[in-house]
């Protein structure tokens, strides 16, 4: 194999400023914005994993979120709004070596993304997928998203918003994802460990981020305290049981609007194989990363017509 699909999963110390790139590596984002919480948790993450910036791709949508890309050192792609999750779903089928991560805001993932959203969970694609939530649409100053809360004043809401907000962990439980969690920028240890957990996950990993809009939001301050599921007393459920995780789920969702913030793992089911493993089970997809073929000067392409011919 050549080096660059066969230095994955091989145990080795990386420094987290691995990930830091050279060119554009202060990141233009507001002063306080929880923007920074995602980029340094990712990088943590990676780091503790040892995984090597080419190792991964990082698709994002569009939005201040989308910048992450520019600012974390390894394979990227700054979609189209709404488009990381088809963008990152290609990326995995066609090198499933690859370590893929998907990103982007409240509005580019549930929002205009939200069909993709959906059916990326429900096919449970080896990916992780950050949706930094900051309640409104940043980049284009402050307007409402759909996880703003009802009443939510903005340029194009002035009078409140009419709208409730979408339920993202319950979306995407019901959709089919096999890992769901929440964390926030406010505490990035916890946010390292969750995201961690998001890579190390076999099938669809879906990660609400909460981070703070302090320029457009300012109702960010909401975010804290917050509360760990696993950690406080109160909490008592089973991550593999959906019916206690909906109903976590669901007073999470709601709380948060309340001000109570409550994060951690709520959802995770080891057993269901992902796309990946049921398009290989089905003799679908071969083991060797079909990408691969791209560096291999051997490799004879009429056989790609056999498929088509068998599909006539
Ligand atoms: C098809 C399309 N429609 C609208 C826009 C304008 N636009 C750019 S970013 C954005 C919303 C970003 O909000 P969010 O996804 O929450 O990201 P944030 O900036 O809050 O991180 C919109 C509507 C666009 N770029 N493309
Ligand atoms: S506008 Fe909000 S989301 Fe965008 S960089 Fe500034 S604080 Fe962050
Ligand atoms: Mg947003």
């Amino acid at each position: 194999m050549s080096k660059a699909f066969s230095a994955i999963d091989e145990d080795r110390e990386v420094d987290r400023d691995a990930f830091t790139p050279g060119v554009e590596p202060q990141p233009t984002w507001c002063p306080g914005c929880g923007d920074f919480g995602v980029l340094k948790a990712l990088k943590g993450a990676m780091a503790e994993l040892g995984k090597d910036p080419e190792e991964i791709l990082l698709a994002t949508g569009i939005g201040c979120s989308g910048k992450l890309n520019s600012y974390f050192d390894s394979y990227g792609f700054h979609t189209i709004h709404g488009r990381s999750l088809p963008v990152a779903r290609a990326a995995k089928l066609a090198n499933h070596d690859l370590e893929v991560v998907a990103a982007g805001g409240d509005g580019d993932g549930y929002g205009i993304g939200g069909n993709h959203f959906m059916h990326t969970a429900r096919e449970n694609h080896d990916i992780t997928y950050i949706v930094f939530n900051n309640e409104v649409f940043g980049l284009t100053k402050g307007q409402t998203s759909p996880t703003s809360p009802k009443g939510h004043k903005s340029k194009t809401q002035p009078h409140g918003s009419a709208k409730s907000p979408i339920r993202p962990l319950s979306l995407s439980m019901t959709s089919g994802a096999s890992y769901v969690a929440r964390t926030a920028a406010v505490n990035p240890n916890q946010a390292k460990d969750i995201l961690v957990e998001a890579i190390q996950h076999d099938g669809f990993a879906h990660v609400d981020f909460l981070t703070q809009c302090p320029t457009w939001n300012k109702d960010a301050k909401q975010y804290v305290p917050y509360v760990d599921v696993q950690e406080s007393d109160e909490y008592d459920f089973d991550v593999t049981d959906r019916r206690e995780a909906q109903e976590l789920m669901t007073e999470t969702e709601e709380a948060l609007y309340d001000g109570t913030v409550l994060t951690g793992r709520y959802y995770q089911d080891e057993q269901r194989p992902s796309y990946q493993a049921e398009k290989q089970s089905r003799g679908d997809m071969p083991e060797e990363p079909v990408a691969k073929r791209y560096f291999d000067d051997d490799y004879e392409w009429e056989r790609s017509f056999d498929v088509i011919d068998r599909h006539k």
